[in-house]
């Protein structure tokens, strides 16, 4: 034992890192550039951040699929199904507004969401899985990549928590309905800044929470009853705008949106 230097292992060390990038909303340089962490490590990360979260009051909810829809893969430069945990904080109200001083870059996607009503075990079918659902509603992802340039190798962004920062969940519909191929349009001010479908996901959203289900039951940390689970994105994501309203429409799941505040003026960086 070493007196007086950090006891903190390298899993520690990058999960302090990240936490304190979001915290702070400012970015940090990529730490495994090539890629070469592996990946149970790099879940390790993130298990280790997440757990920081929970420390401070924050309470698990859910998970985040990542990569499920080949716009987002395209976009992204990566082709592996990722997933993410989401914590209370995360969590936004539809209707509210967002200010931009609390992320480092933002972004927007569309998705849908489950809530669950039984826990799922890991190995079920999509009926199965269907059946363990309580209801379905639009849903926006902010993702805010904790990395310069919002660039990250696949080990990278699972351990930045798959670059989840907030989720806004629309109204709850009956999960008992057609779910493979709604159309969708996500707007800023009014605008179409994105249109696509629910099939986008894996081709069909129930595929990714049947993914969900068998990759959380692997880390030990099986879906629970309430959690929601947000399927991922179904188009690329676009860039927060200073002062807009994002919204999303989904054939017949209604809609979700937020604002974000304009601007602020007078205040500098690192105010
Ligand atoms: C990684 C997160 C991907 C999705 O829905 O595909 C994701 C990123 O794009 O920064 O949330
Ligand atoms: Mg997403």
């Amino acid at each position: 034992m070493s007196q007086g230097t950090s006891t903190m292992n390298r899993t520690d060390e990058l999960a302090a890192l990240l936490d304190g990038a979001a915290q702070a909303a400012r970015a940090v340089q990529p730490f495994d550039p090539e890629g070469r962490l592996p990946m149970t490590e790099a879940y390790a990360v993130q298990a280790a951040s997440i757990a920081r979260r929970l420390a401070r009051g924050e309470r698990r909810v859910g998970v985040k699929m990542g990569f499920t829809s080949r716009a987002k893969m395209l976009q992204m430069g990566l082709s592996d199904v990722i997933w993410g945990r989401l914590t209370s904080g995360m969590q936004i109200g539809d209707g509210d507004t967002v200010a931009l001083p609390r992320y480092v870059h933002p972004r927007v996607e569309p998705e849908i969401a489950f809530v669950l009503k039984r826990p799922l075990v890991g190995d079920e079918t999509a009926a199965q899985a269907l059946a363990a659902v309580e209801a379905v509603a639009p849903a926006l992802e902010i993702i805010d990549s904790r990395f310069e340039n919002f660039r990250f190798t696949l080990p990278e962004v699972v351990a930045d928590n798959a670059s989840s920062s907030g989720f806004v969940l629309g109204g709850w519909h009956d999960p008992r309905q057609e779910l493979g191929n709604l159309g969708l349009v996500m707007s800023f001010d009014g605008r179409a800044v994105h249109v696509g479908s629910t099939a986008a996901i894996l081709g069909h959203p129930l595929r990714s929470l049947v993914a969900a289900a068998r990759l959380s039951a692997a880390a030990d940390e099986p879906l629970q009853a309430g959690w929601v689970v947000m399927a991922g994105g179904a188009t690329p994501a676009e860039w927060l705008v200073p002062g807009s309203h994002v919204q999303l429409e989904m054939q017949g799941l209604g809609n979700v949106g937020f604002h974000v505040a304009p601007a602020a003026e007078g205040h500098g960086e690192g105010a």
